[in-house]
């Protein structure tokens, strides 16, 4: 009897787990073949350039939101539709159904690859500090924000400086969250905070346009790695990830890849160079 019991229930074991596959791999199906209906996928930017932008126009551009939509178009998706978040939003807004897509810069630890599918590498950079011209408290990294009692620095909220800075040692109440660029300088100007980090492109973007002479860039700061982005799915999605993975492929063998992300000032090579599966795997 007992040996009825076992083989009836492993049997609902087995046709449960082939349900669950087949129903994973129908709904990242579905999930392409929805984007292909609706024309457009849903997609989450921060407006960060060169990551990611809202031109005056309402226009989305920036390096990650135009590789997406360069690899949505070749997988039958005709655009892209993007809703800014904070970094830390992200992930919950993705895994909660509001985006269908990640293409903001959001780099890959193991930490964020443990809830997302993120495709292979796009955008690699490494982090900056904007400080007062003359670096006058001598930052170099987080550890001499850390060891500077007064110090103060701004960083996105969820972000990867944010996390940085914790980690470094900087207290959390010297930590401030900062919504955007705009808001981050002018903090650094007023002097309520002492450093505002963010990857290096983007600070050097914000004070290009600041044109501010009583402010300048450490970079990189020492001790802190050089990142890089993926688009980023819905574990659920894998199989839409997969595709999106193979036309980035080709882009990459192409060149087109280059032709999109190089005049942002990012390095094809350097995202061609490495891959998910190291960005993703914890340090030794
Ligand atoms: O992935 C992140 O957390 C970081 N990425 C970018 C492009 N900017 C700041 C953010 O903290």
């Amino acid at each position: 009897m007992l040996r009825n019991i076992q083989m009836s229930a492993l049997a609902a074991l087995v046709a449960a787990a082939a349900t669950a596959s087949l129903t994973g791999q129908a709904s990242a199906e579905d999930t392409l073949e929805k984007l292909k209906a609706q024309g457009f996928a849903r997609i989450a930017i921060a407006n960060e350039p060169p990551f990611t932008a809202v031109n005056p126009d309402g226009t989305v551009a920036g390096a990650a939101p135009d590789v997406a939509r360069a690899i949505f178009k070749k997988l039958g998706v005709g655009d892209v539709v993007a809703s800014i978040s904070e970094y830390g939003a992200m992930i919950p807004g993705l895994q909660a159904g509001r985006h269908d897509a990640v293409t903001a810069g959001l780099f890959m630890k193991p930490e964020r690859c443990a809830a997302v599918a993120y495709s292979e590498p796009i955008l690699c950079d490494a982090e900056a500090l904007a400080v007062k011209k003359g670096n006058p408290l001598n930052f170099a990294s987080y550890a001499d924000i850390a060891a500077n009692p007064d110090a103060k620095v701004g960083a996105p909220g969820g972000g990867t400086e944010e996390k940085l800075a914790l980690e470094a040692g900087v207290p959390r109440d010297r930590v401030i969250v900062v919504p955007d660029g705009q808001s981050g300088l002018k903090m650094l100007q007023d002097g309520r905070i002492d450093a505002y980090s963010l990857p290096v492109l983007s600070i050097n973007d914000l004070l290009k346009k600041a044109q501010d002479p009583n402010l300048a860039v450490v970079a990189p700061v020492k001790g802190a790695p050089i990142y890089c982005d993926g688009a980023a799915f819905r574990k659920d999605d894998a199989s839409l990830r997969d595709a999106f993975d193979v036309e980035l492929k080709k882009m990459k063998e192409s060149g087109e890849f280059a032709k999109i992300i190089e005049p942002y000032g990012f390095s094809a090579a350097a995202a061609i160079a490495t891959s998910r599966d190291k960005l993703c795997t914890p340090a030794g």
